[in-house]
């Protein structure tokens, strides 16, 4: 499973993270862990060259309380760390979501 999502660091290691733009980035789900790339067509060098994410120890919620945009569903890090991802609609939320659940 791959395809574009916009994300933002919400909390980076319990803290507020300082850089809290939406980042359209190609998110790439393989063998139980999540890929970021800036590019679809270069899925060898990651975003931020951040390390691809174990998912197991991930937890995802579609029913966070952001309210600024729909079908925004939170997804919390062994780290402490919080990301938000915004999908395009409400279906492919809970599908994305389910998905990175399963692991
Ligand atoms: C951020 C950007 C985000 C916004 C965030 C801003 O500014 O506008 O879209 O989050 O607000 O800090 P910048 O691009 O200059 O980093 P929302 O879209 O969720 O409002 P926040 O600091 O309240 O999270």
């Amino acid at each position: 499973h791959e395809g574009f999502l916009f994300r933002k660091l919400d909390i980076e290691t319990l803290k507020k993270s300082t850089n809290r733009s939406w980042v359209n980035l190609y998110c790439v789900l393989n063998k139980g862990e999540m890929g970021f790339y800036k590019d679809a067509k270069n899925t060898t060098t990651p975003y931020n060259n951040e390390p691809l994410l174990n998912l197991s120890h991930c937890h995802c919620d579609v029913t966070n309380g952001y309210k600024k945009k729909k079908n925004v569903f939170t997804l919390k890090t062994k780290d402490g760390s919080e990301f938000l991802f915004h999908a395009k609609d409400e279906v492919r939320g809970l599908f994305i979501s389910q998905n990175i659940s399963e692991h």
